[in-house]
């Protein structure tokens, strides 16, 4: 089949949720991903971070190849030799006591606002059903009822509701705001260190410890969505480590499984996370051994492989090549370690035609609402790559 035929039998079976560029991807190997043309590409979204390690990581692959000749899945009605070793290794690598493992992002999500409900009823003392928690507009946490309840993007909820009630939301990258909507019914204010579909928005230094002292004086929790921004990609472990902040949850998903299998958990001590007793949550393929196998090489090789230092290396070098680009275009160049988004004045008239563009250049970049250019490579990347892309990228953000 050539590639308009897949385009044809996709746009005619499937659901039409998605408006992907018409590159039909068959192989992957670390930053380059190749059409069924044989056509390469420099894959700069890395499945929205979840393939910080690259793809299909020989590691990661043969220690999913190994578990699947074993088992699977047991389900969480017995144990698996798996499993407590994820425990273990999640809570060196992350200083956190314990952790619960999902699948899905939006799922981990809806735990940890579990968690957090749970906590205020049982420890803080909220009236039942009472709880509230703040959330920051402009935010993504996944596409559930819950989490589109407290989505400010018309698109994601409009048609959506009735809504999840109990949420509240702030402006992003304003702690006072925050601190005013607090009162003793609040449980938690739930953020992301750096709002990733909004278009890579670094809040203004000092928003973050501030957040996290004005949560401590009040008896609130933080809890932080790292789906997106943790495990290396913006060039610390967690995003939250560039202030010093450890929140009281932490939210993982993504590159977890190194794109692998949909793997998430959440992280935290265990006077919050041993509230859960046993029937309150779960999930049939959560903590599955065939994941936990993943999740583990997927932890190992983020480390072993100093993936978080290059992220913070070659992230300040590709922040800073870009910004000596000079374009009428460009209206701003942010980011952090490998997390980049070049945005664009609203007269360049969007960011999908450069992405266009730079896919016939060989690099797969996504747009990110209209104006936003995402960079993201996989960790993996090193200076020689970034330095073969950086003049088509300014060859394409220079044309008229
Ligand atoms: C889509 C965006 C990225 C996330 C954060 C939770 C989730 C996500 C911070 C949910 C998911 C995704 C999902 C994907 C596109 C994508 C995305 F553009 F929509 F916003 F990455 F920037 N928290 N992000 O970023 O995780 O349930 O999907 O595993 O929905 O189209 P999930």
């Amino acid at each position: 089949m050539n590639a308009n035929e897949y385009i044809r039998l996709e746009e005619q079976y499937g659901a039409n949720n998605y408006h992907p560029l018409d590159v039909v991807l068959a192989r992957g190997d670390g930053v380059w991903v190749y059409d069924i043309d044989g056509n390469k590409y420099l894959d700069c979204l890395s499945a929205y971070s979840a393939v910080n390690q690259g793809h299909v990581h020989p590691k990661i692959l043969s220690a999913l190849q190994e578990q699947a000749k074993k088992i699977t899945l047991t389900s969480r009605a017995f144990r698996n030799d798996q499993l407590p070793l994820l425990y273990k290794e999640l809570a060196d690598l992350t200083g956190y006591d314990m952790s619960l493992p999902m699948n899905s992002g939006a799922e981990a999500v809806e735990t940890a606002l579990k968690l957090a409900r749970k906590w205020a009823y049982q420890v803080k003392g909220v009236p039942r059903h009472k709880a509230e928690i703040i959330t920051c507009e402009g935010n993504f946490h996944g596409r559930t009822i819950s989490t589109i309840s407290f989505s400010s993007e018309p698109l994601y909820r409009d048609d959506f509701g009735p809504f999840t009630p109990g949420f509240i939301s702030a402006p992003f990258g304003n702690a006072d705001a925050i601190a005013d909507l607090i009162n003793s019914n609040t449980a938690a204010v739930l953020l992301e260190p750096i709002q990733g579909e909004a278009g890579v928005v670094v809040p203004p230094k000092g928003f973050l410890s501030k957040v996290s002292e004005i949560c401590k004086k009040n008896n609130v929790l933080l809890i932080a969505d790292e789906i997106q921004t943790g495990l290396g990609r913006t060039g610390k472990l967690f995003a939250c480590q560039h202030e010093d902040v450890h929140p009281d949850i932490t939210i993982l998903g993504k590159a977890l499984s190194g794109g692998f299998y949909p793997i998430s958990a959440i992280v935290a001590d265990k006077a919050l996370l041993g509230l859960f007793t046993p029937g309150e949550h779960g999930s049939t393929f959560g903590g599955n051994p065939l994941a936990a196998a993943v999740a583990r090489a997927a932890i190992k090789v983020l480390v072993e492989e100093n993936m978080v230092q290059n992220s913070a290396l070659l992230g300040e070098y590709f922040i800073d090549q870009l910004s000596d680009i000079s374009s009428p275009h460009i209206k701003e160049i942010r980011g952090k370690g490998l997390f980049i988004g070049v945005v664009l004045r609203p007269s360049a008239g969007g960011a999908r035609r450069f992405c266009e563009a730079l896919q016939q250049q060989g690099i797969l970049a996504k747009e990110t609402h209209e104006h936003v250019i995402r960079f993201a490579p996989p960790l993996v990347i090193d200076k020689e790559t970034i330095d073969w892309a950086l003049p088509r990228i300014r060859e394409v953000l220079t044309r008229p």
